[in-house]
């Protein structure tokens, strides 16, 4: 087993002398011990879980019934994204926005620096040259990681193009994303993830947990992409990309935008349930779109990522068959529990029993008050081990979206479905999105919270001027797709879900794709477009004909509180909220007290 090893007085291994310059600094201020330039090769990866296996931070499983996976399990204080530890460091405060922690540069790169000063001192030092999209799209971008995190590097080559091929493209551009990261002592305390928009870096310290330290994903992809992106004129989304052909062989696009830990994976990859025969559901993404308008003003997406980092518990054969698929091999687990015969365990996985926990801890499942697995444990797969995987992720000029589906988790008030008007009240729709919390975060579950776009955690700016810039596309083309809620988490008084949900949620789409082909009707109401529930199918659903009515209906009450609610939260963006968004809110207020 031998990396190749470039000693710290010349780490350089590329012809760009921007990216040169960088890492020279880097290692002067972090002083590893080694510096390995990462080539992507599948050699490299088994070379790095060799390693990890022999110092532990990797488990092999069984390599029978799961060849090629491997467990890690984390510190037990680093399993989560820390929002309360992330912070967009712009000149002005007001361009970070209300909606983002703020620190002046300087004192965001001072803080971090101190940090980071011999940080990988007895450590190899990783630059990893990766790509966000197909290396030959005019839509991808490129960044480099620097890290001394193997673990980190293995998950990157799954969730990344990485290696040779971005590092040429890199080369050629001379424009990249650096990211600087080290799990440090992992002490919540020496925790920060920091972005620096303006100068397109990043800088992570003190966790190893995927959003964290996978500075490919949320933090690239996201905060740093969305703020290019404004510039740009394009959008980064937190959305799955699917298509649905239908039994004609017709295949629509569809985006949706759901919060961490609200199902996006598993729509993303649905199996059409038996009595939907002939549909097909195809997986472009399942967590980030980037969306750009092409010269005829079609709005197409890209899938910057390559592999998938999902919630593990909850998945089984019913739930995800695709998903329950594709991690039986060549996959990475992360703080789920074990069985007795080396297998992962999960909350309902249905098969085997747990005799290890998340923490590598004994489990009697009799006696046991905690989960075996981590509720916000992950598995790390690339995109091609998922049975529905599109080839189309890979083209460079993305599939056209028909559709843009906004929903969160609702007990309460928000029904199955609903249409927008139109863009701009599209746009109030997306910008109104609310949900109870989940576990992808540390704090507290279940709690209601405005998540616009579901990118509370992610957009890299001032959300006021993120809805202005949604607003703009308006202007651009007359193209635009239409845009949708909807809410698969209704619950009746007893907390019972009211809607099947999972493979059922396909009968949804079909109204949605039947929407965008102006195949059917539906009832306008002051909130946008209900659906009539007859043109839900529900042949062989038990569902009674009163919850179709309760899912298909809203409350006048409730919905007066809720608009006026999202009227509170708009204006805590004082002045810089475009007065158009005001307006829809203002008009669908006006609209509900005039109803009876
Ligand atoms: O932030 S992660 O990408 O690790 C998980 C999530 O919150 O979606
Ligand atoms: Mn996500």
């Amino acid at each position: 087993m031998h990396l190749r090893k470039t000693p710290p007085e010349n780490p350089t291994n590329t012809t760009l002398d921007a990216l040169k310059t960088w890492v020279d600094q880097v290692a002067e201020l972090t002083r590893p011990e080694d510096i390995h330039w990462c080539t992507g090769s599948d050699k490299e990866y088994r070379t790095l879980v060799s390693q990890m296996l022999a110092d532990g931070t990797l488990k092999t499983l069984n390599e029978t019934t799961y060849p090629n996976c491997y467990l890690h399990l984390s510190d037990p204080d680093d399993v989560a994204r820390v929002e309360h530890l992330t912070f967009v460091c712009t000149a002005d405060q007001q361009d970070a926005g209300p909606n983002n922690n703020w620190m002046p540069p300087a004192d965001g790169h001072a803080k971090m620096n101190a940090l980071f000063d011999g940080a990988m001192r007895g450590r190899t030092m990783y630059v990893i040259p990766y790509c966000m999209g197909p290396v030959d799209s005019p839509y991808s971008r490129c960044g480099i990681e620097i890290t001394d995190s193997p673990y980190v590097v293995i998950n990157m080559k799954i969730m990344t193009r990485m290696g040779e091929a971005a590092l040429a493209r890199i080369e050629r551009e001379g424009k990249f994303v650096r990211g600087l990261h080290s799990t440090g002592e992992l002490d919540p305390e020496r925790r920060f993830i920091m972005h620096f928009p303006d100068e397109l870096s990043i800088k992570s310290y003190g966790s190893g947990y995927g959003g964290n330290a996978l500075l490919g994903k949320k933090c690239h992809a996201l905060r740093i992409a969305s703020y290019q992106a404004r510039t740009e004129g394009w959008l980064a989304e937190h959305m799955l990309i699917l298509g649905v052909e239908s039994p004609e062989g017709e295949t629509t696009y569809i985006a949706c935008a759901f919060p961490s830990a609200c199902g996006k994976t598993n729509l993303a990859m649905m199996v059409p349930p038996a009595s939907q025969p002939g549909w097909k559901v195809w997986t472009l993404g399942d967590d980030i779109a980037w969306l750009h308008l092409d010269e005829d003003g079609q709005l197409r997406a890209i899938n910057p990522e390559s592999g998938y980092f999902g919630v593990v518990p909850g998945t089984n054969e019913k739930t995800n068959k695709n998903a329950y698929d594709m991690i039986q091999h060549d996959a990475i687990f992360t703080n789920v529990g074990q069985t007795a015969d080396g297998e992962p365990w999960w909350e309902q996985k249905k098969t085997g029993t747990p005799v290890i926990d998340w923490q590598g801890r004994d489990y009697d499942p009799a006696t046991a008050k905690a989960p075996a697995a981590h509720p916000n444990s992950r598995f790390t797969v690339s995109a091609k081990n998922n049975p529905s995987y599109s080839t189309l992720a890979d083209a460079p000029e993305g599939v056209p979206i028909s559709a843009i589906v906004f929903g969160g988790r609702r007990k309460e008030i928000a029904p199955l479905v609903y249409e927008a008007k139109d863009w701009k009240h599209g746009v109030l729709v997306g910008a109104g999105v609310a949900s109870e919390t989940t576990a992808a975060m540390v704090g507290n579950v279940g709690v209601v919270r405005r998540d616009p776009m579901a990118m509370k955690p992610f957009c890299g700016y001032n959300f006021a001027d993120y809805w202005s810039h949604w607003l703009s596309f308006d202007e651009r083309t007359d193209k635009l797709p239409k845009i949708f809620h909807v809410n698969w988490f209704r619950q009746d008084a007893d907390g019972k879900f009211l809607w099947p949900g999972f493979g059922e949620n396909l009968r949804v789409l079909r109204w949605i794709i039947d929407r965008c082909e102006g195949r059917i009707d539906a009832r306008r109401t002051p909130i946008g477009y209900l659906p009539n529930a007859e043109d839900i199918d529900t042949s062989e659903l038990d569902i009674s004909d009163e919850t179709m009515h309760a899912l298909t209906t809203i409350n006048r009450e409730t919905w007066l509180e809720e608009i006026a609610s999202i009227g509170e939260y708009l204006e805590s963006y004082g002045d810089r909220l475009p007065a158009d968004l005001k307006q829809e809110q203002q008009k669908v207020a006006e609209d509900l007290a005039k109803a009876s």
